[in-house]
C-alpha cells in the first residue's frame, strides 16, 4: 500500500504540493486533453504524436512528427465531420488508382478540414492550403505548438470523438521535392505530393492512467478528473528537476508511445 512509501518518495510528494496547486489552477474546470498517435498514410514512413488541450473553444495544440519530407512545408489540420478514423497505410483506399490515397479518398474516414494548424494568422478551413504558414520540416521533423480558437463544430467533433489530426505532404518518388505528374485533387496547380495525407491520427480523450509513482499520494481528496492527474504528473516531474510545463508531460508520453 501507499502507506509504505519510502521517505524520499514522501518528501517528493510533499515538494510537489505547491506546484500541484499552480498546475491545477491553470487547468480550468472545463479543460479536456486529447491525444493522437500519428500513423503513416501513403507509405510515407511518418510517425508522431499530437496533443490538444481544449478549454472552451481555446485549443492548445502540440504536434511532433518525424519522417517528413525535409525542408518542405506540411499542411496540417484538424479534420472533422466523418468517422474519426484514418485510412490504412497501404493503398487500398486509392479508388482511382493514381498511386495516392488522396484527401478526397481519405475524407470518408476523417472528413473535411475543421481547423488549419498554421504557424501564424488565420486557422480556419480557409487557410487549408496556406503553404507559407505551415511548419517546414527541418531535417524531416516538425515540432509545432500554438494556442488558438476553434469553431463550435470543431469543439463538438472533439467531444464526439470524430476529430482527426492529419499532416499532409509526401515525397512518393523520392525526388526530394513535391513534384510528379499527378496533380492535387484539392488544387490542380499543386502536385498531388504536396497535399496527399502523410500522417493521420484520431484525437481521443487522453488516457492519464500512468501517473508516476509517488504522484498518486499527493492527490488526497482532489483527484476527481484526469486534468488533476495530469497536473500531478507534471508537478511530480517538476519536483525532480524538470520544467513544470505541459510540454514535459507531452514529451514523456511521446517517448512512451514511440
Ligand atoms: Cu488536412
Amino acid at each position: 500500500m501507499r502507506k509504505a512509501l519510502a521517505l524520499p518518495t514522501v518528501a517528493l510528494a510533499a515538494a510537489a504540493f505547491p506546484l500541484l496547486a499552480v498546475s491545477t489552477a491553470s487547468a480550468h474546470e472545463g479543460a479536456h486533453s486529447y491525444q493522437a498517435d500519428l500513423g503513416a498514410v501513403n507509405q510515407s514512413g511518418v510517425s508522431g504524436t499530437g496533443m490538444v488541450t481544449l478549454d472552451g473553444n481555446t485549443a492548445t495544440v502540440m504536434v511532433e512528427a518525424t519522417g517528413l519530407l525535409a525542408g518542405s512545408p506540411h499542411a496540417q489540420h484538424f479534420h472533422i465531420g466523418a468517422l474519426g478514423e484514418c485510412p490504412t497505410d497501404d493503398l487500398s483506399d486509392d479508388a482511382d488508382g493514381d498511386g495516392f490515397v488522396s484527401v478526397s479518398e481519405a475524407a470518408k474516414y476523417y472528413g473535411a478540414i475543421g481547423s488549419s494548424l498554421t504557424t501564424t494568422g488565420d486557422t480556419s478551413p480557409d487557410s487549408g492550403l496556406a503553404v507559407d504558414r505551415f511548419p517546414t520540416a527541418e531535417g524531416g521533423s516538425v515540432s509545432y505548438e500554438r494556442t488558438f480558437e476553434v469553431s463550435d463544430d470543431v469543439h463538438k467533433a472533439f467531444e464526439d470523438g470524430t476529430a482527426v489530426l492529419v499532416l499532409h505532404g509526401i515525397d512518393k518518388d523520392g525526388s526530394g521535392a513535391y513534384d510528379g505528374d499527378v496533380m492535387s485533387d484539392l488544387d490542380p496547380s499543386l502536385p498531388m505530393e504536396a497535399t496527399a495525407p502523410a500522417a493521420c491520427g484520431a484525437l481521443n480523450a487522453a488516457q492519464m492512467g500512468t501517473a508516476p509513482a509517488g504522484g498518486a499520494e499527493t492527490g488526497a481528496g482532489d483527484t476527481a478528473g484526469i486534468e488533476n492527474q495530469a497536473a500531478i504528473g507534471i508537478a511530480a516531474l517538476a519536483a525532480v528537476g524538470a520544467a513544470a510545463t505541459g510540454a514535459v508531460a507531452y514529451r514523456r508520453r511521446s517517448a512512451e508511445q514511440a
